[in-house]
């Protein structure tokens, strides 16, 4: 019989103010009616992005136990999802993590938090970024935005893109592991007006595009968001296509609904002025194959 609740263990960071990591995984998990049992890698006063002094937990010391409980107990999860990590010495824990606990249909998501707008986050270093590579093996997805993309593969930040080079890109970092491969904040070539997610399955050998409206603000945190809902939608059973619909609506929506107000970007997207939207069903589709 069908589980009347899926379960995801969610591997990221707590910042206390700022909208980001567990502060968002979890609403939008629940609202998508996924259980979320959470397995922090952190924890923050604030995320790291715009504020001085954060207050910085790193709990990579605490983590074997935490999971050694978890086996004690018999828990089990339908996907394992990792996104902000603490250090990069928690990839070997997690990577242990994911074979004790993933089984032949346990969905594997890895959101290689490292950077944005051509940059690394402060707490990142040259260390994490080849771990990662290595952790993406891992992987049946991964989700990462157009600046990690260029760190994974060491190419340079500043080239111009186009579909075939993402093609490219995308080829190569399923020729890394993982068998889908969506990538956020892809630029597009002489307009700022737009950028797009594009993906790709392995399985179905298909790519899939869905432009969004760029919107002159940055707010940390809206890859977490991205993320989030692309897992609740898949463990729902949609598509690729429909899961990358429905994310980039969401994402939009808050942005939106965010961007009227004025207040420091830092404090992250009006989340709870939109997360009713997660309940309400697709009404346009507007993704297109590449
Ligand atoms: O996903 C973004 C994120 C998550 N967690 C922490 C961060 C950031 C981005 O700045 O600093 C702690």
């Amino acid at each position: 019989m069908k589980k009347p609740i899926q379960r995801v263990a969610a591997i990221h960071d707590l910042s206390g103010f700022g909208r980001v990591s567990l502060a968002v995984v979890i609403p939008i998990l629940s609202t998508l009616g996924i259980q979320v049992c959470s397995l922090p890698t952190a924890v923050l006063s604030t995320h790291t992005g715009g504020f001085k002094n954060f207050k910085f937990i790193d709990l990579t010391e605490h983590m074997r136990e935490y999971i050694a409980h978890w086996k004690e107990i018999g828990i089990d999860f339908d996907c394992i999802y990792s996104g902000f990590l603490g250090s990069a010495k928690q990839i070997e824990i997690i990577s242990d993590f994911i074979d004790d606990f993933a089984k032949e249909d346990t969905l594997v998501v890895v959101d290689p938090v490292m950077g944005d707008g051509g940059k690394l986050y402060p707490s990142m270093n040259q260390n994490m970024v080849s771990e990662m590579r290595k952790y993406i093996k891992k992987a049946d997805l991964i989700t990462p935005n157009y600046t990690e993309v260029l760190f994974l593969l060491d190419e340079p930040i500043n080239q111009e893109v186009n579909d075939d080079l993402i093609k490219s890109y995308i080829k190569h970092l399923v020729d890394m592991g993982p068998k889908t491969v969506i990538i956020t904040s892809v630029p597009t070539k002489d307009t700022k007006s737009i950028t797009s997610v594009i993906a790709y399955n392995r399985d179905d050998g298909r790519f899939w595009k869905v432009k969004c409206d760029y919107i002159p603000v940055y707010f940390p945190g809206t890859g977490d968001v991205f993320t989030s809902v692309i897992v609740g939608s898949l463990l729902q059973g949609d598509s690729l296509p429909i899961a990358l619909d429905r994310a980039v609506q969401f994402i939009t929506a808050a942005i939106r609904a965010s961007y009227g107000h004025k207040y420091p970007q830092r404090n992250g997207i009006m989340l709870e002025r939109v997360l009713g939207n997660l309940t309400l069903p697709v009404m346009i589709s507007s993704y297109e194959l590449l």
